[in-house]
């Protein structure tokens, strides 16, 4: 398997933490994209993942996976014991909408706050490959806004359970990580009251797994 991606950035950084916890690190290539030169926007990257976006998975047959939630599912699933995406059909389900909650309402609404509210990639990327409509930075920030309103949403499921998604760790609770990490790179701040985030967040980035990726 090859995985096309950037170190240390959060949606690579949500691939990698899943190898990571079922063991797979180590059977992966990586190879890095050139982000901020463009490298993803080109003919031959777009061929792999139209949407022109890391991480991509390449299987040994040629198949291209892109989306963190497709590459999850397929390697926690290789060895017939899911451990992050539920093994029975409640638990896949819970786990499905909290982990899309935790891309609406908090990772791509950082990530929009980022492009569209910050000078994000540079010009190159932000100016020549995305769209410069009027209100673009207002939208910007109303999604820095929802992304802060995310935080104080997975903060009150925290006060309840352990993990995103109930009682084990999850690809909801990598998700919402990933969301943080980012948060932390476009310079929004988790608000000083969500404190069941912020010691869930302690605990997470104690596995070895995250430590790892
Ligand atoms: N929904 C996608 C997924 O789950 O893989 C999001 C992928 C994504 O947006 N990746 C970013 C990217 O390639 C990298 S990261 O900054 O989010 O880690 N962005 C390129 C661009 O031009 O916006």
């Amino acid at each position: 398997m090859k995985i096309y991606d950037v170190p240390g950035f959060p949606n690579p950084l949500r691939v990698r933490i899943a190898l990571a916890e079922k063991g797979l690190s180590d059977q992966v290539e990586f190879v890095k994209v050139d982000l901020p030169g463009g490298e993803h926007k080109e003919e031959a990257f777009l061929a792999k993942n139209p949407s022109g976006a890391v991480p991509v998975l390449e299987l040994g047959d040629g198949l291209f996976i892109s989306e963190c939630t497709a590459i999850t599912e397929y390697v926690d699933n290789l060895d017939g014991k899911p451990i992050l995406t539920g093994a029975t059909p409640r638990d896949k389900a819970v786990i499905h909408m909290m982990q899309k909650r935790a891309e609406t309402e908090l990772i791509d609404a950082v990530a929009d706050y980022f492009h569209y509210a910050t000078p994000g990639l540079g010009p190159k990327i932000e100016d020549g490959k995305k769209p410069t409509w009027t209100g673009r930075d207002a939208f910007g920030r109303k999604q820095g806004e929802r992304a802060v309103a995310g935080m104080r949403y997975f903060d009150k499921v925290l006060r309840h359970q352990p993990y995103v998604a109930g009682e084990a760790f999850s690809m909801a609770d990598i998700t919402v990580l990933g969301g943080l990490v980012f948060a932390g790179f476009a310079k929004i701040d988790v608000p000083e009251d969500c404190a069941a985030l912020m010691a869930w967040r302690q605990r997470v980035q104690e596995r070895p797994s995250v430590k790892a990726a």
